[in-house]
């Protein structure tokens, strides 16, 4: 019963109270008088008043240092009694409004009680401080369950024994909007499972896999300073006996642009900057390493540096963790050449050499440079950045470039050299961490995505994170939200539908055929005469009766997505969903004389995606079509959520409570509308009112049919329960009986533990004592 708790509600005014509905509006409510409740200030936040006296649909009331003020009753909500204040679990709340939840939440947060319970959710608040709640003093204390307030440790804990005694295969999904705290959860998850699982030293290389993958998949960005720039679903394996034989991880989408394009303020990858502080002097001459400063692609923001983080100390801690995983001192020399490789082709310019406005590369320190460290000719590596080789009918021709073309083949080369490098070290670090042959099949995965993104100007890259976001916000809805309704729907109890925010409409307006945005925006980097514009134009022809779509002035459209309008700019779209690399680069690659490059070549040629000689040369006839990034992610997508189907999730949500990355400061309307858009407000009202514990009369009957006194032979599960159920006393409030199962509140099926337990142990008595005797 949802007012349980309350010593303040009369019957009806905390039901359900989620707007404005249930509070002012009947007489009953007077009752409220002299008890706090909550009213909108003038700048939009909640403050706690005491009402003085209400007529009709006004109301008095006093708040701060005896301010009174006439407002409107129906703007009021109730508030929590005190006894009731930084409740660990959002359940427990007697009055479940918008106001109470934050201030429950700052309550909490206020007292570095950032984890807070929201029925089966775990809500994350950012401290953006260090705070004691970690290390393997507290890792002690939750493995010894001797404290069970809300942390990502109890959760990875419950994840551990159900793996364990239920014989499944656990995921721990962790959401929220950039910088809200994902990737720290995911390695206090890791953490944990690590120390739990721990002894075959294994562990310890799966948390090195983290300084590795955030070096080179990492960067600042407006919203983080730590940003992810790809997503990663890593799988701990587990053995028998609960020790950990592995992990293999598999990362989405690296936002590439990056590598060549980087906006005011914000940073590349954080590898590069490591390397160009850390690396010791003997490796910066082989690389003929400058200063950071002296980088073209770096330059684009005079950002260098973050507060707080030492970059050279930063390099010692990924080459550390690189020895860990096995990756040997020569690869990891040929992994920082290619690194050095890339920073000098941004160094690379071009000269026009005929009176067609072709180009050419300036044979300088910087061409030299790349050459020496691909190890490829001089002369190679400036056809590859000139000309562009084709065939029309027949016949084979060479193409001269524009400086806008070798830009963009340079460029080409950089991004694909990073992401190939990128892929690599995934492969060397699964490879280290590959499970055995005695194979369990159990394992925990954990899934840290990069987070909801909106910034001033939002490209390609912010539509598929937000994209891939709204993926995982359906799976959420669907196992808390959906799936959990249906169940009792189905089985035919009383149930009072809760409703929530599908984002169905807007994953529609991506994914629907053929006229959804990834196959129109597929369609048009296909038409040789497509333009940003014209993938603009054709959207807004297409898609505007689409309610979760607005079309723009322009090269923009605007998508309503659950956790807000974003306004894409479409600059670039095309380009970076084709993403060709020219046969003449993966050509050059192939034929340098280190092994990385050699090996990035004979990936890109091996992978189902072979490459064509882009627009120009397909009315000579492409070999085959690569497939484009859009259609390759969605993929990606479709399949990772296949995988989570299979687990058993457990759901982590990251808010973070203000936009300057400080701690101590706690913006309760930025806190509000990420709490509104995931949906964890309304995962509490279905737990509240929801039985949590569900068994079929068959399992039923046979655990808890021999508890019956009165023993009635060939009875049906069904009537068998029931009479299991009377007995035992337990409340019809607190359960319900399906078509096929037995529906539970919870805490009910610990009482009927404690009884079976209790009878079992009078049994077991009573046959020792038998034995006994008989001895
Ligand atoms: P994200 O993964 O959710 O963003 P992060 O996990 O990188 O966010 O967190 C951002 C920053 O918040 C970290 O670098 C820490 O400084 C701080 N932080 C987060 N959680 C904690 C914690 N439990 N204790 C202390 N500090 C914390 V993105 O990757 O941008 O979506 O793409
Ligand atoms: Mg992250």
């Amino acid at each position: 019963d949802e007012d349980a708790n309350s010593s303040v509600s009369p019957q009806g005014c905390g039901l359900g109270s989620w707007g404005n509905k249930n509070w002012g509006d009947t007489g009953s409510c007077a009752a409220k008088k002299k008890h706090q409740s909550w009213f909108q200030s003038s700048d939009g936040n909640w403050e706690l008043a005491k009402i003085l006296s209400i007529s009709g649909t006004e109301s008095f009331i006093s708040y701060s240092e005896g301010e009174v003020l006439k407002v409107n009753s129906d703007s009021m909500l109730p508030a929590n009694p005190e006894i009731l204040d930084g409740v660990d679990d959002l359940m427990q709340l007697s009055y479940l409004n918008e106001p109470s939840v934050l201030y429950n939440l700052k309550y909490r947060y206020d007292r570095d009680m950032i984890y807070t319970k929201a029925g089966p959710v775990l809500v994350a608040i950012n401290p953006f401080k260090k705070i004691p709640l970690y290390g393997s003093d507290y890792i002690e204390i939750y493995k010894n369950k001797s404290k069970d307030s809300p942390h990502v440790y109890a959760i990875a804990d419950t994840a551990f024994r159900e793996m364990i005694t239920d014989e499944v295969n656990p995921s721990i999904v962790i959401s929220g909007e950039s910088g809200a705290g994902k990737t720290e959860t995911a390695k206090i998850a890791m953490q944990y499972l690590a120390a739990l699982g721990g002894g075959s030293g294994i562990e310890y290389e799966i948390l090195k896999t983290n300084p590795i993958l955030e070096a080179f998949g990492n960067a600042k960005t407006s919203r983080n300073n730590n940003s992810s720039r790809f997503g990663k679903l890593i799988e701990i394996h587990f053995s028998e006996t609960g020790k950990i034989s592995g992990a293999n991880i598999q990362t989405f989408l690296l936002e590439k642009s990056r590598v060549v394009q980087c906006t005011e303020g914000e940073r590349s990858y954080h590898s590069f900057y490591q390397l160009c502080a850390g690396a010791p002097p003997p490796l910066r001459e082989k690389l003929n390493l400058k200063g950071v400063n002296e980088y073209k692609y770096l330059q684009q923001s005079t950002c260098y540096t973050i507060n707080g983080v030492n970059d050279a100390e930063q390099f010692h801690i990924v080459v550390e963790a690189l020895d860990a995983v096995h990756v040997s001192k020569e690869d990891q020399e040929n992994a920082f050449a290619m690194l050095a490789a890339v920073l000098w082709l941004g160094n690379v310019t071009f000269s026009i050499v005929d009176n067609e406005n072709h180009v050419e590369p300036v044979i300088d320190e910087a061409m030299l440079n790349v050459s020496t460290l691909i190890g490829c000719e001089a002369d190679d590596l400036k056809i590859a950045l000139s000309t562009r080789k084709m065939k029309a009918g027949n016949e084979n021709i060479v193409q001269k470039l524009t400086l806008t073309q070798a830009i963009d083949t340079r460029d080409a080369l950089a991004k694909s050299i990073y992401s190939c490098l990128f892929d690599w070290l995934v492969e060397q670090i699964n490879k280290s961490l590959a499970v055995g042959k005695s194979q369990t099949g159990r394992s925990i995965s954990i899934l840290d995505i990069y987070g909801f993104e909106s910034f001033d100007v939002n490209s390609f890259e912010q539509f598929c994170i937000n994209y891939a976001n709204e993926r995982l916000q359906q799976h959420f809805n669907r196992h808390l939200l959906k799936l959990e309704q249906e169940e009792y729907i189905q089985d035919g109890i009383d149930w009072a539908k809760v409703e929530f925010k599908d984002n169905q409409d807007c994953l529609n307006l991506f994914e629907k055929k053929p006229l959804g945005l990834l196959t129109l925006l597929d369609e048009e980097s296909t038409f040789p005469n497509g333009t940003d514009l014209t993938f603009a134009t054709k959207l807004g022809q297409n898609l505007k009766s689409n309610s979760c779509f607005k079309g723009e002035r322009g090269k923009a459209f605007t998508v309503r997505h659950y956790a807000g309008e974003i306004k894409y700019d479409t600059s670039g779209f095309l380009e970076k969903n084709r993403d060709l690399l020219h046969l003449d680069s993966i050509q050059l690659l192939s034929s340098c004389t280190c092994g990385l490059p050699q090996a990035f070549a004979s990936s890109m040629l091996s992978s189902s995606e072979k490459p064509v000689l882009g627009p120009l040369h397909k009315s000579g006839g492409a070999d085959s079509q690569k497939l484009s990034v859009v259609t390759k992610f969605k993929g990606q997508l479709f399949q990772l959520m296949q995988r989570l189907e299979s687990t058993t999730p457990h759901f982590i949500r990251c808010i973070k409570p203000n936009n300057s990355q400080s701690p101590g400061i706690y913006h309760q309307g930025l806190v509000l509308q990420q709490l509104r858009c995931c949906g964890v407000l309304e995962v509490v009202r279905i737990s509240r009112s929801g039985f949590p514990t569900r068994i079929s009369h068959q399992k039923f009957a046979r655990r808890y049919g021999f508890l019956l006194l009165h023993h009635v032979a060939l009875q049906d599960p069904l009537s068998v329960s029931v009479a299991v159920l009377h007995q035992c006393d337990i409340l019809p409030e607190m359960y319900q009986i399906g078509y096929t199962k037995l529906f539970f509140r919870t805490g009910q099926i610990g009482k009927l533990e404690d009884i079976r337990n209790h009878t079992l142990n009078g049994i077991l008595r009573v046959q020792s004592c038998f034995r006994g005797h008989k001895a």
